[in-house]
């Protein structure tokens, strides 16, 4: 017979053990998919810690281990978890404050609408790369149309999925804040007209504490720095007073 090895209960190793699973997540100051596994971790009061890197120069012991060669990646007890929705899912599966539903096929639905909302975060994306105003105008109306489907099943509010908050709204939350600052560069606003329920529903998410916190009055600006770098259609909308358009054409 398999003797069981005997739990160490005291309050010392239970401490250790506290401290060794505490989450460590890699971060990159302005990448929304970061800011997700952020809002989770926030809303549900976890202890964590973050480690900040810089994606144009990344570190070699980063390279190592992000095989996507990407952030966010959540580093707990040794393991290493990447991709912003797994490690959501992790966070929401070992930690209370649910945000699933219980419903199985509601749960599904939900994890469908994040992975559009993942699609609508590259939209966001291309809108700063684009070069052509041509091509910068087909990207946004891209994004235009994808929210427009969301329109169509978003509940009455707060939230997406009614009074409760979910996964969708950790999902969609970085992109609004992202569509903010785009706005005031380009007339991408979401509006009354074609999206009134998602407008209410941004509303609701950018007042949030969790939300509102990691975007500190300094982050625009470091944005706009990013959009700048990126050379695209858009950063011609920057004051050029202010920034350097001579600037080397760079992702991050
Ligand atoms: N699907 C990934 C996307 C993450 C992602 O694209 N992160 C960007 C920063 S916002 C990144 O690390 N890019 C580094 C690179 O492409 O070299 C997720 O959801 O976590």
């Amino acid at each position: 017979m398999i003797q069981e090895k005997p739990v160490n209960n005291d309050l010392t190793s239970v401490k250790l053990r506290e401290e060794y699973m505490k989450p460590k997540l890699i971060s990159f100051k302005l990448c929304p998919f970061v800011k997700r596994a952020e809002i989770a971790l926030r809303y549900k009061a976890i202890q964590y810690e973050i480690d900040y890197i810089d994606l144009a120069n990344p570190p070699e012991w980063f390279m190592d281990i992000s095989p996507f060669k990407k952030v966010p990646i959540l580093l707990v007890g040794g393991h290493v978890i990447f991709e912003s929705t797994v490690i959501c899912e992790y966070l929401d599966d070992a930690y209370p404050n649910k945000l699933h539903p219980d419903d199985l096929i509601l749960r599904a639905e939900n994890r469908s609408w994040v992975e559009f909302g993942s699609a609508c975060l590259w939209d966001s994306f291309y809108m700063t790369v684009k070069e052509e105003k041509d091509d910068f105008c087909r990207v946004r109306e891209d994004l235009f149309i994808k929210l427009d489907q969301v329109e169509r099943v978003i509940s009455n509010g707060p939230f997406f999925n009614g009074n409760k908050f979910s996964f969708v709204d950790v999902g969609f939350a970085p992109l609004f804040q992202l569509l903010e600052y785009i706005g005031e560069l380009n007339p991408i606003k979401i509006t009354a007209k074609r999206h009134p329920k998602i407008l209410e529903w941004k509303k609701q998410l950018l007042e949030l504490k969790e939300v509102k916190d990691l975007y500190p009055p300094d982050f625009k600006e470091l944005y706009f720095e990013q959009i700048l770098k990126r050379q695209g259609y858009l950063s011609k909308s920057l004051d050029n007073r202010k920034y350097d358009s001579s600037i080397k054409k760079r992702i991050y």
